[in-house]
């Protein structure tokens, strides 16, 4: 498989998302048919697409809506820190329901939207790479390390790939200083899913999910036989950002920790 030759059909859940609607627009390409899905309403297709609304929680729905799929990029789900319940169904039962049914229809790839946040208790003067141990930064954190251990198991089980991407922040600009360092632009966000779709090999692989920063946390070593090369940089950002607001205190631990102000939230069920 290579870009010259796209999927038959490549199945987006989270279309309705932020992340969503920019790769509804641009990963058309990339297959004959483009089959959206979300929970929340999707409007009517384009030419080239089919849109399934589904809830990831619901087994059997989730089983026809993988039929006649040969390829996944899964970006949908609980994107924040919240209560357990809403994580464990959409990020938990979800991913489940989604690999079962990718296994039973013979899914060959699944790009999996993973977050910084599976590791977001390491200190920001730590540089990590794929194989440092997982420090989630909250239950959020934890769902999606349930999702990179799932895809582990289908690859080394079923021979399902995944690239698994530790995205960092991927908004339209740059919001803060913390995101000098985690920003990933939407073009290079497209690009990486591009290379995680159509790279020769693509195994088990874990890759974090940033833009050529200056200020960097991560090291993608181990992900180069996917041939992601980013060519945007939050640093043409850097003075608006640096002037919008003071350096937060240093003993702050949204500031001390990678996961930023995800490592002060909840706890919810008190
Ligand atoms: P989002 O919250 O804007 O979109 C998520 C979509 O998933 C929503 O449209 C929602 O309706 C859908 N969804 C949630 N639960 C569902 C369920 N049970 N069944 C069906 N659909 C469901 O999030 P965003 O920013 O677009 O992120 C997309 C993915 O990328 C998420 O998995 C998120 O965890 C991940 N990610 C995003 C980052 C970012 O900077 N935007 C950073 C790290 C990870
Ligand atoms: C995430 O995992 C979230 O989905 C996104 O909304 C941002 O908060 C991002 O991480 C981040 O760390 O900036």
């Amino acid at each position: 498989m290579t870009a010259s030759t796209p999927f038959n059909r490549l199945l987006l859940p989270g279309a309705a998302g932020g992340l969503g609607k920019v790769l509804r627009r641009r990963l058309a390409p990339f297959a004959r048919v483009l089959r959206v899905s979300d929970r929340e309403p999707l409007g009517a297709p384009v030419p080239g697409e089919e849109v399934v609304q589904c809830d990831l929680g619901d087994r059997d729905a989730v089983f026809e809506l993988l039929e006649g799929v040969d390829a996944v990029a899964h970006f949908g789900g609980i994107s924040v820190e919240t209560r357990f319940e809403p994580i464990l169904q959409s990020n938990i039962v979800g991913v489940h329901n989604l690999y079962e049914a990718a296994r039973r229809h013979g899914v060959r790839r699944v790009v999996f939207a993973s977050s910084n946040h599976v590791t977001g208790f390491y200190k920001v003067t730590q540089t990590l790479d794929a194989d440092v141990p997982l420090r989630p930064d909250g239950l959020y954190g934890v769902s999606k390390c349930f999702g990179e251990n799932l895809s582990r198991f289908y690859f080394d089980r079923y021979g399902i790939e995944t690239v698994c991407l530790r995205i960092g922040s991927s908004f339209p600009e740059v919001r803060d200083r913390r995101m000098l360092s985690t920003f990933l632009s939407y073009d290079d966000l497209v690009e990486l899913v591009r290379c995680s779709l159509f790279a020769p090999r693509a195994g088990h692989t874990i890759v974090y999910g940033f833009s050529d920063n200056a200020d960097k946390w991560w090291d993608n070593g181990k992900a180069e036989h996917l041939g992601f090369r980013p060519r945007d940089s939050a640093d043409v950002q850097r003075a608006r950002v640096e002037s919008q607001a003071p350096p937060p205190r240093a003993d702050d631990p949204a500031a001390l920790y990678q996961g930023g102000a995800f490592v002060k939230v909840g706890p919810f069920d008190d």
